[in-house]
This record gives C-alpha cells, structure tokens and sequence, in this order.
C-alpha cells in the first residue's frame, strides 16, 4: 500500500480507549498529513512509502495539545509577583487597577505585529515539547479593536509555525474601565456588537468567560452563551477558580466543551458536567502559582467519568507557564492524577475540550501529529521536571 512516510521500530502510545493504548512493536503509517495505521508492526499491511524512520525503540504519542492558554499577551506581572511575595492578595491587586487590568493597558497599547512577536518564544517553547495543537483566547483587550487585534495576533502564530492554534474569544474576561459600574452594558455590547464581528470576520472557534465575583455573573455569562448560540459558536468557561459560582452546571446547560479551574465545583456541577459530556480542564499551574489549597474534585470527577484535560493557562497573571511536560508532573504531584489520565489530559481529552475529533490518539483517520521521545516509559514524561526529552516532532505527517 502507498503511503508518504513511515515510522517503524517505535512504541506507541495511542491513548484510543481508556488508557495509554501500549502497543510495544509499533508501527505509524501516514498518507496525506493523517494516519494510514498506527498498531502492531506485525498487523500492517505491507507500505511502499517515500520516506521511513527507524524509531529504535523510541515511544510515540500524540502530538500534545495545550487547550487553555492566554498566549497572546503584552507585558509581563513579575512586579505583581513581587507584591505577592510581600503580601498583597490576586484580588487586592486586581481591585487596585493591576492584574488583568495592567495586562490590558500593554495589550492595549501593543501593535498586532508587536503580540504576535512576543507570543512567539511562549509557542516556541510549547512546540519544543511537542505540542501540536495550542489553544489561545483573547480577553485583555476588553475593547472592540483590540479583542479583535489580539484574534488576528493569534491566528497569525498558526502561519508563523507549524502548529495549529484554535481561538476562543474571551471579551469577558475582566469589565474594563470604559464600562465600570456597568457590565450589564458591556456585556449587552459583546452581545450585539463585537462578537457578531468577531463571529463574522471567523476569528473565534469558541467564546470564553470568567465567571468570578471578580469577573462576570453567571446570568451575564448565560446571555453571552445564548448570543454565542446564535452564531453558531460553541462555549467553555473558566469556573469555579475562586468561588462557586455554579458556573459550571450553567456552562453543562449551554453543552459547553469544557469548563475550566473548577477547584470550587460541587457535586451538582460534576452530575451537570457527566450528563453534558462537558470536559474538565484542570489548571494545576494557576494552582500551584497562586498558592491555592482547595483541590479540585478529582476523585468525584473521575467517578462520574467526566473527562479531564490539563492545559497551561499560560498568562503573565496566574500562570506564567509554558510547559506541558511540567504540567503533567503538577497534574500527578498536586492533583494526583495518574499517569494515564495526565497523558490523556494533554492528547485526547484536551482534543475534546477543544471539539477537536480529528487529534488526540493515533488511530487511522486521525492528523498525523506525533511526538517521538527518547524515554524508556510514558511515565517518565510526568516524573521528570524541568528535562525535555522530546526526540522529533511531526505535525500534519511532515
Ligand atoms: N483566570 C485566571 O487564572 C486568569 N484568567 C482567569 O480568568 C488570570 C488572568 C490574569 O491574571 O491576567
Ligand atoms: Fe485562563
């Protein structure tokens, strides 16, 4: 059988089904940037292919998928950091006109060739650790213009790399000051202004919001949703992060594709979550970072079978991070997620949590998006911090 390219002598971790997918003398074929096969060796038809790679034992997985981050930003909070260390609380700060605020005015302020420019090292080093898929939300321009900026900055990094980037608009992220004391109002102009522009121009694949008693309502986030229904755009939410603010049963009302944080989420919301088939990103690296001690509900979570991904949050704010291999390791330290549910967290069900059916195990039919590593078994790419042991890259077969 004609194929382009063909690994062999590889691992493979295909995470289709329930946990890793081990399949020990494995062998990928691709045709056309998807996967002809990826099993045993000994099942394969025969492949006349143009190019082969001996892998010597290397394993494969998926190529990794970071579903929430806030990549596109100007600015950095290391001075934030600092009042942090010396005492001041996230909420003190936000309330004071810093937090995501102070981002906004950089990003506000920033060209769009200027954002994509200082996104680039923040992709680079998620792509060095072989992350094909990477989600970005705007959400610090808070103004027509430069929600709109921050869209385009996004989708530019998908041509400046071999990477795919899926957008989620998160005009409500924080009320700007344009708006104070009104959020009624500007949630009425997302509504009826910017996100029928952003819908239209096709720069968002989901809407996003933060549904906090320092962010918006849930009843302002309900009338988002319905707007995002109507044009046709499918919704996640960042929940229960600081509060329960039964955000995500709302975001399970609406079908969303995940909701997010979720360390204050009850039982109601893990029951809503199950029937809707909402994922659950788990956000360790806000986790960690901001100090928190309230776990997220992951053993109700894992009982009612609800899927959970991980992701970076990667935002100067709350998670200045960019690494999903360490990622991982927070998921199985602090959270204390195994190894298979942290592989499946970056691949599969970060796939789902983006509604993204063509990624996420290796499986014919699926993009040929593979990360080949040099370790002896999958559990080292959740045991080490700070190595990366990511041998080759592939995304789209190339
Ligand atoms: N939750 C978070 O952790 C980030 N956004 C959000 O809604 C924080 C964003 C920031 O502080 O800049
Ligand atoms: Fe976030």
């Amino acid at each position: 059988m004609h194929c382009d390219r063909i690994w062999t002598d590889a691992r493979l971790a295909t995470m289709a089904g329930d946990g890793l997918g081990i399949v020990e003398d494995g062998l990928i074929a691709a045709r056309d940037g998807l996967i002809l096969y990826a099993g045993p060796a000994a099942d394969a038809p025969a492949f006349a292919a143009a190019r082969s790679t001996r892998c010597d034992g290397r394993w494969i997985t998926p190529g990794l998928i970071d579903c929430h981050t806030h990549l596109v930003h100007a600015g950095d909070r290391a001075r934030e950091f600092e009042m942090r260390l010396e005492g001041a609380s996230y909420e003190d700060i936000a309330r004071a006109g810093g937090g995501i605020l102070s981002t906004m005015r950089a990003t506000r302020a920033a060209s769009e060739a200027e954002l994509v420019a200082s996104a680039l090292p923040r992709l680079d080093a998620l792509i060095a650790e072989g992350a094909t898929t990477i989600e970005v939300k705007s959400g610090y321009g808070l103004d027509p213009a430069s929600e709109i900026k921050m869209l385009r900055a996004a989708r530019q990094l998908g041509r400046e790399r071999p990477v795919h980037i899926a957008t989620s608009f998160l005009g409500a992220h924080a009320l700007p000051p344009d708006y104070a004391g009104d959020a009624d109002a500007y949630i009425a102009m997302l509504c009826h202004t910017l996100l029928p522009q952003v819908a239209a121009e096709g720069l968002a694949d989901a809407v996003d919001a933060f549904c906090e008693t320092i962010g918006f309502t849930p009843a302002q986030t309900d009338r988002l949703f319905a707007a995002a229904a109507a044009h046709g755009l499918p919704v996640k939410l960042h929940a229960e992060q600081l509060s329960n603010q039964h955000g995500a049963a709302l975001a399970a009302r609406h079908g969303a594709l995940s909701a997010d944080h979720l360390e204050w989420l009850d039982d109601a919301g893990v029951a809503a979550m199950a029937a809707s088939g909402t994922v659950a990103t788990l956000l360790p690296g806000a986790y960690y970072f901001m100090r928190d001690t309230r776990l997220p509900p992951v053993e109700a979570l894992r009982g009612a079978a609800v899927p959970i991904a991980l992701a970076t949050d990667c935002n100067p704010g709350t998670s200045p991070l960019t690494s999903l291999l360490l990622t991982m390791n927070m998921g199985a330290t602090l959270f204390r997620l195994t190894v298979a549910e942290c592989l499946a967290g970056v691949t599969r069900n970060a796939a789902r949590a983006l509604g993204l059916a063509d990624r996420g195990t290796l499986a014919a039919g699926q993009r040929c998006d593979l990360a080949i590593w040099d370790v002896e078994r999958p559990a080292e790419l959740v045991y080490r911090m700070g190595h990366n042991p990511l041998h080759a890259r592939i995304w789209s077969g190339l």
